[in-house]
């Protein structure tokens, strides 16, 4: 194979703008030693090329410094890659928990784009690697728990949702945030089903959605987020229910009025705007006293207590003083 010129390996390219510097820095090692003569392949310089274009990376890799942000780290073993990404819910591919790994193929993320509109000084569409460079990219190790009584814990890769809204400036009757996900039923099968009213929609007040802990996700396991888990951007959202977290964000509009979630919309009696994790306040139909960690203790096993605000008090308790959390459930 002739070995190309250093300009077409992508030397020139100011490619460090989208790039953490680690990964960065390995790539431009990369270079040097293709350019040197070896065997390695050149893939990394095939993907600086093709996001200077636009284009789909050709390397999934997406590394974060480790977060400084207060209970960022959770200690917990995170869950193993291949439980994050086979047991998943994303109703827009299906209701079963298989189903979004088997028909997310079909979702495209690239071109992509966010509307940030509402009541804002600065309301525009975002692209995807404007997003993408607009933050140092973090590493946080989060809990998941879903309302149905199950945990996972899962390294994320993004930056704080506090990030983007600052640069859009908010005026004073942005009181709410609500957010809304991808539906396209060219790509998505599950929106055959009625199961929910599309698109999935969900809210936050202003105050949590600026709480440095509310992540913009990109990434999860050092890669672009799998298209099962959200790509190529989500809501994480760790002291609440899991279905506050959603996946494939097409637009972040800020409202003076609260938000109705789409499962609130469904079942209101069930599905409650906050949504914090609360042991104490049961779901309708079942306890939330205890959880299921994914991978540990066999499939139906569910022995760990569910902590208040999923382990976040420490962090967000303070949003919620003097409030009657079973009224605001
Ligand atoms: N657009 C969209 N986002 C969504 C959902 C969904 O069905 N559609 N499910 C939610 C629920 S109930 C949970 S528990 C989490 C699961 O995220 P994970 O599959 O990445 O673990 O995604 C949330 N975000
Ligand atoms: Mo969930």
């Amino acid at each position: 194979m002739p070995k190309p010129s250093l300009a077409r390996q992508g030397f020139t390219l100011p490619a460090s703008e989208i790039t953490p510097p680690q990964v960065y820095a390995q790539r431009r090692q990369l270079l040097k030693l293709a350019g040197a003569g070896t065997a390695l392949t050149t893939l990394s310089s095939l993907g600086l090329q093709a996001q200077a274009q636009g284009a789909a990376p050709a390397t999934n890799r997406l590394i974060g410094a480790r977060s400084a942000v207060p209970g960022a780290i959770a200690m917990d073993k995170p869950t193993k890659v291949e439980d994050a990404t086979r047991y998943n819910n994303f109703y827009e591919f299906g209701t079963d928990k298989a189903d979004p790994a088997q028909h997310a193929h079909t979702l495209k993320t690239r071109p992509w784009s966010v509307m940030v509109d509402g009541e804002v000084a600065k309301p525009g569409r975002w692209g995807l690697d404007d997003l993408l460079k607009l933050a140092p990219m973090e590493e946080r190790i989060y809990r998941l728990r879903c309302v149905e009584g199950w945990s996972m814990v899962i390294p994320w890769v993004g930056y704080s949702l506090a990030e983007l809204i600052k640069r859009v400036e908010p005026n004073s009757r942005a009181k709410f945030v609500e957010f809304t996900t991808l539906a396209d039923k060219a790509q998505m099968p599950g929106l055959r089903s009625g199961v929910l009213d599309w698109p999935y929609v969900e809210g936050l007040r202003i105050d949590e959605a600026m709480h440095p802990l509310t992540l913009l996700a990109f990434g999860m396991y050092g890669e672009l987020l799998p298209k099962q888990n959200g790509a190529p951007l989500r809501l994480v959202v760790p002291w609440k229910y899991g279905f506050k977290s959603a996946k494939s964000l097409v637009r972040i509009r800020f409202v003076e009025k609260q938000p109705v979630s789409s499962w609130t919309q469904a079942a209101a009696q069930e599905y409650g705007f906050y949504s914090n994790v609360n042991p104490r306040v049961d779901h309708p139909r079942w306890s939330q006293a205890s959880e299921r960690r994914i991978g540990e203790d066999g499939l139906f096993a569910r022995k760990r207590p569910t902590l208040m605000f999923n382990g976040y008090e420490a962090q967000v308790g303070q949003l919620y003083a003097g409030m009657d959390l079973k009224r605001f459930f």
